[in-house]
């Protein structure tokens, strides 16, 4: 007879990029019957918490909490598990589990007392967050920095496919979570050679370098509506701005009513772009924050060059 109960205990709320897709599949390891939700930004954690009033604990990982989301914690069961540095470090509303210098997924990996068997995984997701930990040198000496380096880009292409596909990333990390390769995943595997074979990566960078203007120190590249970088975003922009040796990246994506902005700072000694953008947004809307060397925020269309003025000013003192 079928049980119609959800038994579910828990509830994963992460992102969807590599970090997150280790995140979850170490937790599905640890609790296979797990829902898990994909989101890209602390406040979509707080909207699927709002509405998630059944699950006895809830854990959200590599998603800075902000006051927004601390005050969904309330009266709840939730665990913080993140790796950026935090600026209110205690708050009795949620557990905090919270180290720097590694992926969340590691941090989550150590809190759960993961297996061995994940520390590949674990170490990909450490260098996709260009994060040289000492579990990564282990791992590229074990396995060879061409097989690690290879491991990670098929992870990292696969969910760009479609960045939207969030059954296929649970899938993805279904499969993971039984300690194999990404390579050995099948629907991984396929996902990776379409953006492989399509060429999207060499095609986002150069339209990067197209299009991105110097502004000081800062890469600035513009995109309106349907505009894409084929699923590299910031990555792309990152990278180019890397190569011209810029302190900065800013993508403003103007879409309808507002332009999202995400800032990445490329350098150790920045400003801290996760206090910038609060502060900002805090003065001319909408929302926004992050951490110290990446930050995100929704803005009026009409303040996206206040915005850039505003950072060339700090950064160029
Ligand atoms: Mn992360």
């Amino acid at each position: 007879m079928l049980n119609d109960k959800d038994l579910r205990r828990a509830h994963l709320i992460t992102r969807g990029n590599v970090d997150g897709l280790v995140c979850a599949a170490l937790f599905l390891r640890h609790d296979p019957l797990c829902r898990v939700s994909f989101v890209t930004s602390p406040s979509a954690a707080s909207s699927v918490l709002s509405k998630d009033s059944f699950s006895r604990e809830v854990y959200v990982a590599d998603l800075s909490p902000d006051e927004c989301l601390l005050s969904h914690c309330e009266g709840r069961n939730v665990t913080i598990v993140d790796h950026h540095p935090l600026r209110c470090p205690t708050d009795d509303r949620a557990m905090m589990i919270i180290d720097e210098g590694r992926s969340a997924a590691s941090v989550l990996a150590e809190y759960l007392g993961s297996e061995d068997a994940f520390a590949p995984l674990i170490a990909i997701a450490d260098s996709v967050e260009y994060m040289e930990t000492p579990l990564m040198e282990e791992m590229w000496d074990e396995h060879s920095s061409r097989r690690m380096v290879k491991e990670a880009k098929i992870l990292d292409f696969s969910w760009r496919a479609n960045i939207k596909d969030d059954v296929f990333r649970y899938r993805a990390a279904l499969r993971l979570s039984q300690g194999v390769w990404p390579s050995e995943v099948p629907i991984i595997w396929r996902r990776f050679l379409t953006v492989q074979n399509e060429r999207r990566w060499p095609r986002a960078v150069s339209l990067v370098k197209d299009r991105m203007r110097r502004i000081g120190d800062i890469g600035v590249l513009e995109l309106n509506g349907r505009d894409s970088l084929l699923g590299f975003g910031t990555r792309a922009l990152v990278h180019v701005a890397q190569r011209q040796d810029l302190g900065y990246a800013a993508l403003i994506h103007r879409r309808e009513g507002h332009s999202s902005i995400s800032l990445r700072g490329l350098r150790t000694d920045g400003l801290d772009l996760g206090a910038f953008t609060d502060d900002f947004t805090r003065r001319h809307g909408i929302s926004g924050g992050g951490h110290p060397n990446s930050a995100g925020a929704r803005i009026p269309l009409s303040s996206s060059y206040r915005l850039i003025k505003e950072l060339l000013a700090l950064s160029n003192p």
